[in-house]
């Protein structure tokens, strides 16, 4: 594996599953795999996990890191071609992504959709101009529209929690006081198509994903149907595709509370985090028994170890 920004650039999904349930069992197996490999992180966008645990997986790989705040501490960054650059951009992705591959081996990038124009978020421009200008593997920290290191995470704790085969995960739209972006919920979906479960996403009318993404999914608008027998359940607030970056509702009837559990197979509730307490979520689900939003978070590190470390193996 050469770039991860999609599961797509996963080979092979029950092998890189393994992978990183193994370095959970035993995270400094491979402590000298990346001594006198420099990654970076470039985030334009705040973060907590993400960051953390990117850092502390490469770390535990024997690679330095460097971190850096480019929408507080860098330029502001040109993305277009040809342009003239004669208002408050200040470098050009040419050289900035061009610069970060002489200092850096691999790097890692998070930059959030504007939720202006559809074309340009969905575009993938940013990080196929990372990519090509850097020169080195990159890594999504999230995008306009995926959140990859995110959704292996997800998969991780679904695989070490789940009690049947194929058990039925349920997506769930929430509500927000914010336009969030889609990338989490496109993400989410675009892995548990590839992961393979009975996989169901209800939201608001209004609030479809692009279907490259949602795929085979089973869309149910009728949150209590959705939620029948479910052993998972995803929640999750985004905003419009359709009437793009639009909240088209606030209907707190969609918050997720433990009354809308009893309908469910005891199922354990999810969340990327950060959540909204007593928006997104109730009090008593996340401080109940059926919360995997921890544990979730935790796996977030190695999704992330696995990741770097397919990405030093392949000798790029
Ligand atoms: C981001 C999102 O994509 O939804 C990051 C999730 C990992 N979430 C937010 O921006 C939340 C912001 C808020 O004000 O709650």
């Amino acid at each position: 594996m050469r770039n991860f920004t999609t599961v797509t650039d996963v080979v092979d999904l029950n092998a890189l599953i393994k992978e990183a349930l193994d370095l959970k069992k035993n995270p400094y197996a491979h402590k000298t795999l990346g001594v006198n490999k420099t990654l970076g992180l470039i985030f334009l966008n705040p973060s907590l996990r993400t960051r953390l645990s990117t850092q502390k997986a490469a770390l535990n790989l024997g690679m330095n890191v460097m971190v850096m705040n480019m929408d507080k501490e860098g330029w502001a960054l040109e993305t277009e071609d040809g342009i003239v650059m004669n208002q408050n951009t200040v470098e050009h992705i040419k050289e900035a992504a061009a610069v970060m591959g002489q200092y850096c081996d691999i790097v890692g990038v998070r930059s959030f959709p504007k939720l202006i124009d559809r074309d340009d978020d969905y575009s993938g421009d940013f990080f196929k101009k990372f990519i090509k200008y850097s020169g080195v593997p990159i890594v999504s920290l999230e995008s306009s529209k995926l959140h990859p290191l995110q959704s292996f995470a997800d998969v991780l704790t679904i695989e070490e929690t789940k009690k049947v085969a194929r058990p039925k995960v349920v997506l769930t739209w929430a509500p927000h006081i914010k336009s969030l972006p889609q990338a989490v919920p496109n993400s989410f979906a675009e892995w548990m198509n590839a992961y393979d479960v009975d996989f169901v996403i209800t939201h608001p009318k209004g609030y479809d994903l692009a279907k490259e993404f949602s795929g085979k999914a089973k869309i149910e608008y009728n949150q209590t149907k959705a939620l029948e027998g479910a052993d998972y359940i995803y929640v999750k607030n985004w905003s419009s595709y359709e009437d793009y970056g639009k909240v088209l509702s606030m209907d707190s009837n969609w918050m997720m509370t433990n009354e809308k559990l009893k309908n469910t197979n005891n199922g354990k509730v999810m969340h990327c985090l950060p959540v909204r307490r007593g928006i997104e979520l109730a009090d008593e689900i996340l401080d109940g028994p059926n919360s995997l939003v921890v544990q979730e978070a935790g796996n977030r590190l190695w999704s992330a170890q696995a990741v770097l470390k397919k990405i030093l193996e392949s000798n790029f």
